[in-house]
């Protein structure tokens, strides 16, 4: 048996809101709670069970409210607390549930614990976070930020340094204080104890820093620096996590997933997070979506965060990649699958073809989504086959992350901006962040105001609107691999294993579970494209089970962007 244990967490599909990009209801441009109880029966009505929310607390917002001030409290332009009951109330009526972001490896700069943190070197919140003396008249030591420069201010008024791994304004907290960790812990229960059904965890696997901030040197014999080594798994990770899931988590019945980025040669090392038997998350995010090929890469932007310089990707890796974490975590361990996020380009660009394939594209990449074994997350717009925002000027851009690598390579590079615009097209964070397009009316139906970022011009073609007035839009394919999952558990337990592994153009496997197995075939071209089955398969009885054409052609050639699942009889034909 590879099924390990049933839990409603891996039945769900879950539906990521961005909220200041989802609807607008009081016209001030940005996405509002309101907002997103309006859309409601829209979510029930793709199937959709759980939402996961990012972040409408209290925030300055340079980085979109990741950069948390309170904890306890909705940022005014979403809403407020009583629009979030509202809200939790609205979804729990629809049989629904709601996560919430849980952003605790850093607070914002204008957090109350910040703001008491800098006043003095004694005060009571001083080892809240990281202050250091500098080395020599210069940072405490070399380590980077993921949103450029010294990971280290520093501060006038007690003259240390700080540590932030991602901006200036987003300090990180010493999860090595136990007051720090009680406080986390006291705000998750006190969201829990309103009904919310779970967490998802912001950058989870940075919150332990190595004691002693030692220097980051390459390896011996190489060249460049190792940069997880310093920032990922950190040596008492595993001992917070399991704290938190002793004293919180497990207190309730609720699902949690942490984001944790990692290498294929992370795989030992992540999957500590999510094995049962270990009491830490039920899964995470390892961003194998973000598939890193050799080739092609800028020699432009932030050194340590290499996924901003890659933007070509080979299938060879990308079924290398899902195959190894497929394989990989086998029945104690749980996983997440999503081909993109607030954080990374539209997947029908990316993987798939934003023009003359796109329906055919963002059904295919569907249904890998769908097929493969882990919880599926659905992006907000991938339903209805959103594609990039494609800004053509650095004006356009709102991302902090996008604007600071734009002028570190322009400062460097004289002239170099269309360079760096020529990146941010291809991968900035922005281009899943433009305004949902509901319909082809002023603003994409989104909200009255002028919002916040452009809206992608294609919103008369690409919208909710025309999409549920059309039997074969890619949002009824969606809902069609939602119900399907739900009443097939092979799609849920199955067991996986790849075929035609040496394919350049198909990424095909099979799922099985109890006698019932079902074959899935997915073109990542444009072309025609010819297969064999192995021996094993051949001779098999097959029925269309669902894909993206209508009935299929041949059993040895896919038409272009085609995705075919087939179940498969267990009798010899
Ligand atoms: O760690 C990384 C690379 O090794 C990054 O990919 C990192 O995991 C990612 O940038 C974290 O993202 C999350 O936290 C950020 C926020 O800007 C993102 O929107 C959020 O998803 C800071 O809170
Ligand atoms: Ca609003």
């Amino acid at each position: 048996m590879c099924d390990g244990m049933k839990d409603w967490w891996k039945e769900a599909t879950v539906y990521q809101i961005y909220p200041r990009s989802f609807a607008d209801t009081n016209g001030d441009g940005i996405g509002d709670i309101r907002g997103i109880i309006s859309r409601l029966d829209y979510i029930k009505r793709l199937g959709a069970d759980v939402i996961w929310l990012c972040p409408v607390y209290k925030s300055p917002d340079v980085d979109n409210g990741y950069d948390v001030s309170d904890y306890r409290s909705i940022d005014k332009k979403f809403g407020s607390m009583a629009d979030f009951d509202t809200l939790l109330r609205e979804v729990h009526k629809r049989k629904m549930r709601l996560i919430m972001d849980a952003v605790f490896n850093h607070t914002s700069d204008r957090h109350g614990w910040f703001i008491e943190s800098r006043k003095s070197m004694d005060n009571k919140y001083r080892d809240y976070y990281f202050w250091r003396s500098g080395k020599n008249g210069r940072e405490p030591n070399n380590w980077i930020s993921f949103f450029g420069g010294s990971a280290w201010e520093y501060d006038e008024g007690t003259g240390q340094y700080y540590f932030h791994l991602f901006s200036k304004e987003q300090p990180d907290l010493n999860w090595a204080n136990a007051d720090v960790r009680n406080e986390i812990h006291s705000v998750m229960r006190w969201w829990l104890d309103k009904g919310i059904d779970g967490f998802r965890f912001d950058t989870i696997n940075h919150i332990s820093k190595i004691p002693g901030f030692p220097d980051a040197k390459p390896l011996r014999g190489q060249k460049r620096i190792d940069w997880g080594r310093y920032y990922k798994n950190g040596p008492k990770v595993h001992f917070y996590l399991n704290e938190m899931n002793r004293k919180v988590l497990s207190k309730y019945d609720i699902m949690s997933v942490g984001e944790t980025a990692a290498t294929l040669e992370d795989i030992r090392a992540t999957k500590l997070y999510v094995d049962r038997r270990r009491h830490e998350l039920d899964m995470v995010f390892h961003e194998n979506n973000e598939i890193r090929s050799e080739g092609g890469r800028p020699k432009a932007s932030n050194p340590l965060d290499e996924r901003y310089n890659t933007f070509k990707w080979r299938l060879g890796d990308l079924k290398r990649n899902f195959t190894a974490w497929q394989t990989a975590l086998g029945k104690e361990c749980w996983d997440s699958v999503y081909l993109g996020n607030h954080d990374y380009p539209r997947m029908v660009s990316h993987f798939g073809d934003d023009g003359k394939y796109r329906v055919e594209s963002a059904k295919m990449l569907a249904t890998m989504l769908f097929t493969l074994r882990g919880t599926p997350y659905i992006y907000q717009g991938d339903e209805i086959g959103m594609t990039n925002a494609g800004f053509g000027s650095i004006k356009d851009y709102a991302d902090v992350w996008a604007i600071n690598m734009y002028n570190e390579y322009t400062a460097g590079h004289k002239g170099g901006g269309g360079h760096a615009l020529k990146i941010l097209r291809e991968i900035s964070r922005d281009n899943a962040r433009t305004p949902m397009q509901w319909n082809a009316g002023k603003n994409a139906g989104f909200g009255s105001g002028k919002p916040w970022i452009k809206i992608n011009p294609n919103y008369g073609r690409i919208n909710v609107e025309s999409a549920l007035r059309d039997r074969d839009s890619i949002f009824y394919y969606y809902k069609r691999l939602i119900k399907l999952r739900k009443e097939h558990g092979v799609m849920v337990y199955g067991r996986y294993r790849q075929i035609l592994k040496g394919h350049p153009d198909i990424y095909a496997y099979t799922r099985s579970l109890n006698g019932d197995e079902l074959l899935v075939l997915l073109n990542f071209t444009a072309k025609n494209t010819n297969y064999k089955l192995p021996r094993a398969l051949e001779n098999k009885e097959m029925e269309f089970f669902v894909g993206n054409y209508t009935k299929s052609k041949s059993r040895n050639v896919l038409r272009p962007y085609e995705a075919i699942v087939r179940s498969i009889s267990q009798r010899r034909s």
